[in-house]
Parts: C-alpha cells; structure tokens; sequence
C-alpha cells in the first residue's frame, strides 16, 4: 500500500505513475490461442472433444440437460433460491427500461429517416470454472440478452474432471437460458464463434474469463462481437473523516478480495481517517478466508491519498482514475458526483456499499476496468441489439436532395452511383 499527499511535492509523479499501471499481465498465450482457435475451425467436434478431454479430464456428453439446471435450481436453499430470484427480479426491472426506442420521421425536405432496433439472434455467455464462477455474473450477462429478445442464449462453462457448480445451473435456469455445454478455455470461444457440428455459432459472446479465454475473445472479435476486454477489478472510495472506517475498510476489501490484481484507492481528506482505515483494514485481511488474495493487492496496489480539499480536488482526480467503481461517504455525495465524468458506476452515499452494486441494486457489474471508463460503459441490453437505418425517398424528396449525390459521385469518380440518381430525376 502506498500513501500519497496531494501536498507533496513528488505528487503528480507518482499520481501518474498509479494511473499509468497496467496491472493486467500479458500472458503470452497469444500463439497458442491462435493454434487452438485455427484447430476448432478446421476440425470441429473432434478438435473440442481432444482440447476438453486435455484441460478439463472428462469425456462425458457436453450438453447438460435443462432438467438438471431445473432440479439444481430446485435444489438450493430457500434463502439462496430468493436471493437470486429478487437480484434477478431487480436487475430485470433496470435492463428493460434500457430498450432503445425505434425512430421514423420525415424530415424538412420530405425524407423519410429512422432506425429500428432488433436483437442478435443468438447470443454466447462464458461463464468460468472454478473460484470465478459468480452466479450473480450469470444473471448480469444472461439477464439483458434475454431483455434485449435474443431467442438463443447459450451458455459455455468448463467442468473440471467433469464436477459441475450447481449454482451455475440453478442461475442458468433462473435466467430462461436455453443451453449449457460443459466445454471451456479457448476452445469453447473458437465454438461458440465458428460452430460445431453439435453446438451452432452464435453472434455475440460476453462473459469473464481466464487469459486465454480473454485472448480467445480478442481474436474472435469481428466474427463474433464480444462485450470488452475485462482487467482486475477496481475500486476508488471517496470518504470524509465522518465515515466509519470500518465500514470504508470492508468496501475497500471487497474489490481487493477479487483478485491479487484488484486495486483499492482510498481518497480523503483526513490524515487520521486515513489511519483509522489503514488499521481497519488490516485487523478485517486477519479475519477474511479470502484475506490473502485480499492482502497481496492491497500490498502491491492499494493506495491511500490525503487530499488538503475534498470536493474540490478528488473529482479531478477520480476523472484520471476512470475507475471501475466509484464510492463516494459524504453526507451530500452530489457536490463530487456532479464533477465526476469518467467511471464504471458510481455508489453514493454512507450506506451504498459497492457490493450492493454487484448484486441485487439492478445496474450491471460487468463494468470498464483499466482506466476503460474513459470510453466504455457497462454491459446493457444494447450489446445484444444493433441498430438498423432505413431511408426513403419519393420522387419530390430525391429531387430536392440527389443533385448532391450526383456532383459527389463525380468527384469520388464513381459515374455508376451518380447514373443511379440521375436517371430518376
Ligand atoms: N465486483 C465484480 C463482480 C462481482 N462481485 C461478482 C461479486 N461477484 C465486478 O467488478
Ligand atoms: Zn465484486
């Protein structure tokens, strides 16, 4: 963890050096991804069957019946079962009034414009094994493809010797998916992408994953669409010394427990605040089963900064950071809020923990990572649509507007495309 004064003289220096870091390693396996997406392609089945009985050690059927997703949904406890249902519900209600609206109108000269949204057709959810394998980010990615009318939402998942979660079954059946293949690693992507003679491509893949899988996504992108490229999670808290500690702490810890990557900063501005978290902090990573994962990024990325104002300088500084997740405990959180323009979502207030974000508030976790909220934003109901624009004119319209045509035509010496307009004028 490293502590920084906004006073310091060698600030800016190592501010910048903090919103430089990467933090998301290279993993070499570019080659190999490409071997592996190159076999899928060329040899189907047989390729995936070989790849899954190497990394996943099982030969068993790839399908898993929708009744074994039922019956594991059936099989949860009460209290889990209502848990995901009403995060479910929550997330539901959010993603729908996301729908983008269709336009048509005509314009001054009598032309007629829009667009109309439709959904892809069949959409892809990776969904990893293991640690990783959140039910609440089966419901994040399979929730607004089915919101957005994607009819096909399939779901790839790796079973390790061939053991399942249930929960991603149970969260499977509770999102309306209609297929799960237990096949994983960047082979499922090259699947998912290119099709099988058992499993049908779809045209748009999300969902988290490990080096390969992440790599698998970027070199598919353009034959499939994919949501982002997701890093480490993040989180930036923006506390005044009125903030509990303890509480800021866990906040802090939240993100930090993701992964050794992960990266909390703490913004505030109050030295002794400041302490009180530090210590916090430290007798919370004593008690947490994830409290090594949870120590070694706050060791090697977390980062304390004492600002001498608040309000007036932690926005700009949130803005480079265009973190993940925005916390901001103050009792008028606004006051920031209202000067903050780049971040993945913003949590305000003393009693909105991020962790309510990532569950059951109902906007996705699936959020810019990597400084990304620059220019990204989280997954909608949107990278599931895509938009088409129509045109159309009557004679009087292509009057009024194809001369233009024509002279463009002839500049960009194309004679054919301005032949097309002429010869109905
Ligand atoms: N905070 C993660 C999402 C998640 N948290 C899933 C718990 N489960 C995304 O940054
Ligand atoms: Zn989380």
């Amino acid at each position: 963890m490293q502590r920084l004064s906004t006073s310091d003289a060698d600030f800016e220096g190592k501010f910048a050096a903090i919103v430089d870091d990467r933090r998301e390693s290279d993993a070499g396996v570019s080659d190999k991804v490409a071997q592996i997406l190159a076999d899928v392609r060329q040899r189907g089945d047989a390729a995936v069957r070989e790849l899954t009985e190497t990394y996943d050690r099982h030969q068993l059927d790839w399908r898993i019946p929708a009744a074994d997703c039922e019956a594991a949904f059936e099989a949860l406890e009460p209290e889990a079962r209502n848990a995901l249902t009403l995060a479910a519900d929550r997330i539901r209600a959010y993603h729908a009034a996301q729908l983008p609206e269709d336009r048509d109108y005509r314009d001054d000269v009598g032309v007629r414009l829009g667009a109309r949204w439709s959904a892809v057709d069949a959409a892809g959810l990776y969904v990893p094994g293991g640690n990783a394998a959140y039910p609440s980010s089966l419901l994040m990615n399979a929730i607004p493809a089915k919101v957005a009318g994607v009819e096909r939402l399939v779901v790839a998942t790796p079973t390790p010797d061939g053991v399942v979660n249930p929960l991603v079954l149970a969260a499977a059946h509770l999102c309306g998916v209609d297929e799960v293949w237990r096949i994983g690693g960047a082979q499922a992507i090259a699947a998912l992408a290119y099709g099988t003679e058992t499993i049908a491509r779809v045209d748009v893949i999300t969902g988290p994953g490990n080096a390969w899988v992440a790599e698998a996504k970027r070199q598919l992108y353009g034959v499939v669409g994919i949501d982002m490229v997701a890093g480490p999670s993040e989180i930036l808290v923006i506390a005044d010394g009125q903030s509990n500690p303890a509480w800021i702490a866990a906040d802090l810890l939240s993100q930090a427990e993701h992964d050794p990557s992960s990266q909390s900063i703490l913004i505030t501005d109050d030295g002794a605040f400041a302490d009180r978290v530090e210590t916090e902090v430290e007798a919370l990573l004593g008690k947490l089963a994830t409290g090594e994962r949870a120590r070694r990024s706050w060791q090697d990325y977390g980062v304390v900064i004492v600002a001498s104002d608040l309000a007036a300088e932690a926005p700009a500084l949130a803005n480079r950071l265009a973190a993940e997740h925005v916390e901001i405990s103050t009792d008028d959180p606004e006051v920031i809020f209202d000067n903050l323009r780049h971040a993945g979502s913003v949590f305000l207030g003393r009693h909105t923990p991020e962790a309510i974000g990532d569950y059951v508030a109902g906007p996705n976790h699936v959020l810019p990572t990597g400084r990304r909220a620059r220019f990204a934003s989280g997954l909608s109901v949107l990278d599931f649509m895509k938009r088409t624009s129509f045109i159309s004119l009557n004679e009087e319209a292509l009057g009024a507007i194809g001369p233009a045509a024509v002279t463009l035509a002839e500049i960009e010496g194309l004679p054919a495309h301005g032949e097309s307009v002429k010869v109905r004028l």
